[in-house]
């Protein structure tokens, strides 16, 4: 790779940092079951220490993100604990997810619910996940709701839309004036007919609504197969209203699978759409990058290390893109010349300048591989291996 392209990775990588779920390093599984391992984490501790060793090696996941559920069991009361943890292991909380889909009283939905007693309570927790964020000094609060139907006619489609604009009109006047407000859409899962958030037209829809400080989050396990997401990337940018990344892939469904595993071509194109906004408007486009990935047969810190050297390579391949060039090819209607520009892009190996530049940091240049000399995933297995073994249980 030439110099020039070199200095572009390392200036593209300056700016990339991507935050790390802490349900990622948790015993996950599928409807029919969890796979226990022996490593998992189990407390809120334990998901701050494995992310601090992804960010230990890798250098860019400076924050965690938490669900709150999961992670905050006294509720507010828990920002202490978490302020601690955090100091420990070196990685501050980051986005807040509040929990409207777990509890018993949310069968019908949460800020959807025909019951009012429900949508107050959905609201109550929505408040009390601001207030963590506060706590806790984190910006976003991330909603995802999963509501829905799984049949036609049992549920009031436009009422429903109305509970939402108000509930979601009443949190956002809750953030204080730095917190932002991501509204996350989903076609299908667990509702199977409808969900009240079905795609990002509908969470634009609610986010204007609900004020200035919403915008749209997109998951992009979260979509119809074959759906151009870069495209909704670029309306979203357009309109000012793309918020954020919950970044995994998937073959069939929200399969949750490692970033750019099946189709690292579609990660690129979203990182370039961006770049290329960027680029033509002179500023910096401010989005929230996430990972949301259930890793149930991978090593979890392996799967997340590898997740996030390709969210690196990636985002580095789109700086590679000419926007000048771009430009010009596209007005003359150079089709071949400005498709060229990407896939030149995207076949060139970064790996070597993304090495020095991680040289350049004090980080290692094969994160994977210092984590595997590190001995952290041997102590941690003995460490947890107890715990975990009694901790088998199955959705059947
Ligand atoms: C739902 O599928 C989702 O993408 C939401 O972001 C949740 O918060 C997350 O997964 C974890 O279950
Ligand atoms: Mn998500």
């Amino acid at each position: 790779m030439d110099s020039s392209n070199s200095a572009k990775v390392c200036a593209a990588l300056e700016t990339f940092r991507i935050e790390l779920p802490s349900w990622g390093f948790a015993n996950t599984g599928t409807r029919f079951g969890k796979f226990i391992q022996a490593a998992a984490a189990t407390t809120t501790e334990e998901k701050f220490s494995d992310a601090g060793q992804v960010h230990l090696l890798t250098g860019v996941c400076p924050t965690v993100a938490l669900h709150v559920l999961w992670d905050c069991p006294d509720g507010v009361k828990s920002t202490d604990e978490i302020k601690g943890y955090s100091s420990r292991y070196g990685v501050m909380p980051g986005s807040i997810n509040p929990n409207l889909f777990q509890d018993q009283e949310y069968k019908y939905g949460s800020f959807g619910n025909p019951d009012e007693s429900v949508r107050r309570r959905a609201l109550r927790h929505a408040k009390d996940s601001i207030e963590i964020a506060r706590r806790l000094n984190s910006r976003d609060i991330s909603f995802w709701f999963a509501d829905g139907s799984n049949y036609p006619g049992t549920a009031n489609i436009r009422q429903r839309k109305q509970w939402f604009t108000e509930a979601l009109k009443e949190a956002h006047q809750g953030l204080s004036p730095d917190q932002r407000m991501l509204v996350e859409y989903k076609p299908f899962e667990p509702a199977f007919y409808h969900t009240d958030i079905a795609d990002w037209g509908m969470a634009l829809v609610l986010a204007r609504a609900a004020g200035p400080k919403a915008k749209v989050l997109v998951d992009t396990g979260h979509h119809y197969a074959a759906q151009n997401i870069e495209q909704i990337v670029a309306w979203l940018l357009s309109e000012d209203m793309l918020g954020g990344f919950h970044f995994n892939d998937r073959r069939y469904a929200d399969d949750d699978l490692t970033m750019g595993s099946i189709d690292p071509y579609q990660v690129f194109r979203i990182f370039h759409e961006i770049r290329f906004f960027e680029w033509e408007t002179d500023r910096r486009a401010d989005i929230a990058y996430m990972v949301d990935q259930s890793h149930n047969l991978k090593g979890k810190i392996e799967a997340m290390i590898q997740t996030v050297t390709m969210a690196q390579q990636l985002f580095a391949k789109a700086a590679l893109v000419d926007g000048k060039k771009l430009d010009t090819a596209q007005k003359n209607c150079d089709l071949v010349g400005a498709e060229s520009l990407l896939q030149d892009a995207f076949a060139t190996d970064v790996r070597p300048a993304i090495q020095e530049w991680r040289d350049s940091k004090g980080l290692p240049k094969d994160p994977m591989e210092a984590f595997r000399q590190s001995g952290y995933l041997e102590r941690i297995t003995k460490e947890r291996a107890a715990k975990n073994a009694h901790n088998i249980s199955s959705y059947a």
